[in-house]
């Protein structure tokens, strides 16, 4: 019997020694990529998950805020080779669309030169200020007017900073209290914020001889209203179908790997249903639980072989991205910490499923299995019950490749194995 008195008792570290630490337990992990590696993959790095401070509800910071110049270098240094923001990211809210706006994009672009890095998506808050209490779409014409303002804004410092996407989350597009609402004028005048956008876009793009950036509504079950008009990726769609929108052709999504799962959905199921209307334009990448609030944990950490099984469907039907990392590193994680581990790891474990997710699609036995069961058992035009019989043994297959696709998720495939 182990005396666990005589356990070696590790001393306390002092601050001056704990990243000496932890960078190198984050070394002995292994299995990191290099900066060019991970930038031949269309990953961008949001600038509010690299700032998040560790605030909610309920919780005070626990970093120190961090500027676009500190974020922009460091996703270089990393490899990640776009950055992502909000207009309110960047710019306070009192300066948009002033000339104190154009100076810190004039900035914002000598920062993304300087470090080889691109702005592949820019997005408008349209949640977190008071004057989006009642939504971007709230009865006062005021505030819808100013809604579509700062949505034609964001087009415009998007062309500036060479993005090619728009993201749109509505937030508050719902209500807390019953019935004080009309959800069908409520959306027909969320659409005509967008139609402004899409009006906006095509102006900025002939001026600025570019194409059209690509604009994906950001579904979200729960959170920030009580009830949501738009709560998933299905209901987007059918509002992008809806008649309502000048230009449907240039609108599509962006789901959130978490949003869906955080419904009930099968994310993999759900992101089939975008795919086969032609509109996964942009793709939000994180991990979290079903029916909790939205805890953004950073991809794999929870669902490894779900996510590995969504990378097998966009890698089968020509996904290649942009994977925003939108998730938010954890409270207990440091200023240090979020450059030097959540981000790096991040990325890495992306690549690492990605990859993973090729070994899939070219594994001989879940090739055959798949092709044996749509060879079928041989029993077309045959009575109901021979039809049945004829597949029998071929259904077993179901549960071996689900077996298969552990064996390759945590590497038995490659000949890992434990000697009992
Ligand atoms: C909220 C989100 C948002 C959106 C962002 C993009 C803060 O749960 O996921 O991130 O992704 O607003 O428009
Ligand atoms: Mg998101
Ligand atoms: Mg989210």
């Amino acid at each position: 019997m182990i005396d666990v008195s005589e356990k070696l008792i590790m001393q306390p570290v002092p601050i001056d020694r704990q990243q000496a630490l932890v960078e190198r337990l984050t070394t002995a992990c292994g299995g990191a990529y290099s900066p060019e590696t991970r930038r031949k993959y269309y990953i961008s790095g949001p600038q509010w998950a690299a700032a998040y401070q560790g605030q909610a509800l309920f919780h005070a910071p626990t970093r120190e805020p961090v500027g676009f110049e500190e974020v922009i270098r460091r996703l270089g240094q990393l490899g990640i080779r776009c950055w992502t923001t909000h207009d309110t990211d960047v710019i306070p809210t009192e300066t948009l669309g002033t000339g104190a706006q154009w100076e810190t994009v004039a900035r914002i672009k000598k920062s993304l030169e300087e470090n080889n890095v691109q702005c592949s998506m820019v997005t408008t808050e349209t949640f977190h200020h008071a004057v989006f209490a009642a939504s971007p779409a709230a009865e006062a014409p005021e505030v819808r007017e100013y809604a579509a303002g700062r949505l034609r804004n964001t087009v415009k410092i998007g062309h500036e900073l060479g993005a090619s996407y728009a993201v749109y989350w509505p937030g508050s597009l719902g209500y807390q209290v019953q019935g004080a609402i009309d959800e069908t004028q409520t959306l027909k005048w969320y659409a005509e914020g967008l139609n402004a956008a899409c009006e906006q876009d095509i102006q900025t793009a002939a001026e600025k001889n570019r194409p059209t950036l690509k604009h994906c509504l950001e579904a979200k079950p729960f959170e920030p209203a009580a009830e949501i008009l738009l709560p998933t990726s299905d209901a987007m769609l059918a509002f992008i179908h809806s008649g309502l929108l000048t230009h449907p052709e240039m609108v599509g999504l962006n789901p959130e790997y978490l949003h869906e799962l955080m419904w009930g959905a099968a994310p993999r199921a759900a992101l089939a249903r975008v795919l086969l209307c032609g509109k996964l334009f942009h793709f939000d990448i994180n991990d979290g639980y079903r029916l909790k609030h939205d805890v953004d944990i950073a991809i794999g950490l929870v669902n490894p072989l779900d996510w590995l099984n969504v990378l097998v469907l966009l890698r089968s039907y020509g996904y290649t991205g942009p994977f925003n990392l939108d998730y938010k590193p954890p409270r207990t994680t440091s200023n240090w910490g979020v450059f030097s581990v959540s981000l790096p790891t991040a990325v890495d474990r992306f690549i690492t499923l990605w990859e993973m997710a090729g070994e899939v699609i070219s594994d001989p036995i879940i090739s055959e299995a798949t092709d044996a069961l749509k060879a079928g058992g041989g029993a077309i035009g045959k009575p109901v019950g021979e039809i049945v019989s004829a597949n029998k043994e071929l259904l077993t297959l179901h549960e071996l490749i689900s077996h298969r696709l552990f064996q390759i998720l945590i590497g038995q495939h490659r000949g890992r194995t434990y000697s009992l």
